[in-house]
Formats: C-alpha cells, sequence, structure tokens
C-alpha cells in the first residue's frame, strides 16, 4: 500500500545532523518532497544527496539560521519557489548550551537557546502557517524535550526555553483549531546525537560520558515516531508524545551497565 505521507512536502529544519538528518532519510523512504535547512550547506547537501537516494520525490536544500529573522524570511521565500503548501512542517533546529547553574550561566549560552529553541519555532511557524493551512490535515510538529517538562540543576535555560516551546506548540494547537491544520510536540529523552557535543562545546570525551553504559534513543528511533506522528489520518492529532530509552525511567533516573 503507497503511504500515505508519499509526494507529501515536508520541512524540516535543522536537517544537517541528528534528529533532523535522520528525519530526512526517514520521511524520504515514504517518497517525501524534503525542504531541509540548517546553517551547515555542505552538511545539508550530504543529507539530501542521501535522502534522494532513499526514495524521496525531491531533496532540496538550502541554509537557514533560525535564530535570525531574515534568514528565516529568506528560506520561506526560497520554500515559496517551491510550492505553495505545505504537509509537515518539523520545527527540529534547537539544542542546549552548557550545563551551567544561574549563579554561574553565561548570557550568549541564554541568548543562543531561548533564539534558536524559542523564537526560532516562533518564526519559522509564522512564516509557514499559510503554507501549511492551504493543506488540511497537514501537520506542524515541534520537537521538545522532556527538559520541558521537568527541571533539572544546570539545565535552567534549556529547561526553559523547551518549557516554552511546549505551551507555543498548545497554544498553536488552540489558534489552528477548525485550519485542519494538526499540531504536536514530539518530547524526547537522552538521545545520542551531536546534542551534547554542542552543548560542551566540543568536548567530545565530556559529551561521551553522558551516555556511558546507557543504550540511549538513536536518532532514527525520534525520526521514526515522527513518521508515525505526520502519517496520522487527517482527523487524528496526536498532541503530545514523550519518547525515552527504556533505561531512563525519568530525567534522573538512568540506568548505567557497569563499565569494564
Ligand atoms: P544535533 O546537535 O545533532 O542537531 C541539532 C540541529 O539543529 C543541527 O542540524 C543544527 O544544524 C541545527 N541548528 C542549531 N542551531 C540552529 C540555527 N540557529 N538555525 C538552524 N539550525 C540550527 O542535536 P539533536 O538532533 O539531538 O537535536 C535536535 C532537536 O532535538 C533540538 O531541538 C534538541 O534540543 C532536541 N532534543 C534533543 C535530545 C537529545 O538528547 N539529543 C533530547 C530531546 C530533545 P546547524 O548547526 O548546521 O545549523
Ligand atoms: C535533551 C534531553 O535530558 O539532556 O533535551 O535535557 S536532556
Amino acid at each position: 500500500m503507497a503511504s500515505r505521507l508519499a509526494n507529501k512536502w515536508v520541512l524540516i529544519t535543522g536537517a544537517s545532523s541528528g534528529f533532523g538528518a535522520a528525519a530526512a532519510l526517514a520521511f524520504a523512504r515514504e517518497g517525501c518532497k524534503l525542504l531541509l535547512g540548517a546553517r551547515r550547506s555542505d552538511r545539508l547537501a550530504d543529507v539530501a544527496a542521501h535522502a534522494q537516494r532513499e526514495g524521496a520525490s525531491l531533496a532540496v536544500h538550502h541554509p537557514l539560521d533560525v535564530s535570525q529573522t531574515g534568514s528565516v524570511a529568506a528560506f520561506a521565500e526560497w520554500v515559496g519557489t517551491h510550492t505553495s503548501t505545505l504537509d509537515v512542517l518539523v520545527n527540529n533546529a534547537g539544542g542546549a548550551l552548557g550545563i551551567d547553574t544561574v549563579a554561574e550561566g553565561k548570557d550568549e549560552d541564554w541568548e543562543t537557546m531561548f533564539q534558536t529553541n524559542v523564537l526560532g519555532v516562533l518564526r519559522m511557524t509564522r512564516q509557514m502557517i499559510p503554507f501549511l493551512t492551504k493543506a488540511p490535515g497537514s501537520m506542524l510538529l515541534n520537537v521538545g524535550s522532556i527538559a520541558g517538562r521537568v527541571a533539572y540543576e544546570g539545565g535552567s535555560a534549556y529547561c526553559g526555553a523547551k518549557a516554552a516551546e511546549l505551551q507555543i506548540t498548545r497554544a498553536l494547537r488552540l489558534e489552528l483549531c477548525g485550519t485542519g491544520v494538526r499540531v504536536g510536540t514530539l518530547d524526547p529523552g537522552m538521545a545520542e546525537t551531536e546534542f551534547s557535543i554542542v552543548r560542551f562545546k566540543g568536548d567530545v570525551e565530556r559529551a561521551n560520558k553522558v551516555y556511558a553504559g546507557v543504550n540511549p534513543l538513536l536518532a532514527e528511533d525520534v525520526a521514526e515516531a515522527m513518521v508515525w506522528m505526520a502519517s496520522r489520518p487527517p482527523h487524528v492529532c496526536i498532541d503530545e508524545m514523550i519518547i525515552k530509552a527504556t533505561d531512563q525511567a525519568a530525567i534522573h533516573k538512568v540506568y548505567r551497565r557497569p563499565q569494564s
């Protein structure tokens, strides 16, 4: 049976690595037409080429910095040269910077986290609502985190940003009710991507310790959940989904196997 998503337009932000890159390949296997954005164009080009090989009907990319209103506007203009409708918007770009307590926090880290995880979602969504409302049954899928639901030490700004993402999603669900646009958030727990390398500013050894002895989620697991949410029938909206590794029962309760 043909996929419900075949030939659908899917826009993914933060498609150059992690969840976004895995999502590009997962939606490609459904035969979608992909519009990919992130700041690293070389990585995007590789992902787009791979997606094409995996079965995408189309996979094109354009530079995107969701922290800049001008970049988001230029990206939307580029989207408009391909299509006037959009079936799936995955607001995935984001991440954490540092693990400082508030007492030691840095303005530049806080500003980046709120610019990408919060304002980036608002900017992209504002630009894409006219495209989504022209395709009833479309889906606006934001990537949140369990960090938006439970706070942890050193996570103030990131937890706050993802909590904002959750409430923005809930507000959009209300605002778009009646348009046929489905709105949901997918909130993963710990997943091994470049997330921790970015958080620890390139310190790979420290990043690896986050996952030591754990079987974390992989980017592919999260991508599969995105495809499932987006491929429900038009009258079915998955509002909020939490996905965690079996080893992570709660944000502070992670099972670690002894390391030799
Ligand atoms: P990665 O670091 O692997 O991917 C982050 C992606 O976001 C990259 O493609 C990066 O691309 C993009 N990005 C970052 N800043 C910007 C920006 N200003 N403009 C455009 N794109 C940007 O991490 P993940 O795949 O893990 O993270 C994806 C999302 O999932 C994030 O929102 C993160 O907060 C969330 N998340 C991650 C979890 C985890 O444990 N890994 C758990 C829960 C949620 P580029 O640098 O090329 O711009
Ligand atoms: C990423 C999950 O627990 O590292 O959003 O904040 S966590």
